[in-house]
């Protein structure tokens, strides 16, 4: 079966490949696919925590939690009593019992969420949200769909602004991995808080070998992140912006659901909209996209 519900999850399965998604927060928890180096084997991608809650008691530490409708703290006012990140990563979506396509190509599923009572408590505005996760054989994409469903027809329209982000947690050996490419863009670091501004990054490949929580604006849209013998690369549309995180064990053994050492075995790259607020009128649609695909040769900088 390509689709298959487990009480609170959906596997999607395609080929050797696999995809695991708690219906809280929607958040993609495993991708396991093979590369053509390793055409038997079902290797996981992503990183999940092994105390991270899966009760739906706080939001899932690892795989790919959805951010919407704030990244961090708020700051907007239509945000401002909703917790870090918003509230998609920690509601509970809804699946239509369908696959949208089973075919030879790809497996894909729609969930979709829409405002609660509990929501609605902390967050006003009208909206629609849809994420579509879709498998292939070495790539795993989701789509985030957000619709303005205010029927306002007043002036100033009663327009839906956000911020939306992919919070990757890619499975990787930290130490060694490096992301390509960022050098010449401008970011800003929340490690370094003697700082305000904007730095300009100065290096052809980003490691995360000291603790590293870089947003990067007006980004390239396309990222390779490799280590020796593995890699994964990332393209995205409508996503202007790029946040790089590893907390390294200075501040990921400040993290409750962390396991032990589990900063070394993954760096977030996260594709989002994120500095500044995107602006959807009442009626719209807006479709952010990003697809994960496993790089199956060794393609690393000589740096
Ligand atoms: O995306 C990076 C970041 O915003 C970091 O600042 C770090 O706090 C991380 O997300 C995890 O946030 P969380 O709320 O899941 O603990």
């Amino acid at each position: 079966m390509p689709v298959q519900q487990h009480d609170n999850t959906l596997i999607l399965t395609h080929g050797k490949s696999n995809t695991k998604i708690f219906f809280y927060g929607a958040t993609i928890v495993s991708w396991k696919c093979p590369d053509k180096r390793h055409p038997d084997e079902s290797i996981e991608r992503l990183f999940c925590s092994s105390k991270a809650a899966l009760d739906g008691s706080k939001p899932i530490r690892g795989g790919i939690p959805v951010v919407f409708p704030c990244f961090g703290a708020p700051a907007h006012p239509d945000h401002m009593a909703l917790s870090q990140h918003g509230f998609a990563r920690n509601s509970v979506w809804k699946w239509d019992g369908k696959a949208v396509t089973d075919d030879d190509h790809s497996v894909s599923v729609h969930l979709t969420l829409e405002p609660t009572p509990e929501i609605t408590e902390k967050y006003k505005k009208p909206f629609h949200l849809t994420y579509v996760v879709t498998l292939t054989e070495y790539e795993l994409s989701t789509d985030l769909h957000v619709k303005n469903t205010s029927t306002s027809t007043a002036y100033p329209p009663d327009n839906l602004e956000f911020q939306a982000l992919f919070h990757n947690y890619i499975r990787a050996p930290a130490n060694q991995v490096l992301i390509t490419p960022l050098k010449g863009l401008k970011y800003f670091d929340k490690v370094d808080t003697s700082f305000d501004g904007l730095k300009t990054e100065e290096r052809a490949g980003v490691d995360v070998r000291n603790s590293t929580d870089s947003v990067y604006e007006n980004a390239p849209g396309s990222y390779e992140v490799t280590w020796p013998g593995g890699g994964i690369s990332i393209k995205t549309k409508a996503l202007k912006d790029v946040v790089v995180w590893n907390p390294q064990a200075e501040a990921g053994k400040k993290i409750g659901d962390m396991e032990d050492g589990g900063w070394e075995r993954y760096v977030c790259v996260e594709p989002g909209y994120v500095r500044g607020f995107e602006k959807i009128e009442p009626g719209r649609v807006w479709v952010g996209h990003q697809t994960l695909s496993v790089i199956h040769e060794e393609r690393r900088l000589n740096l």
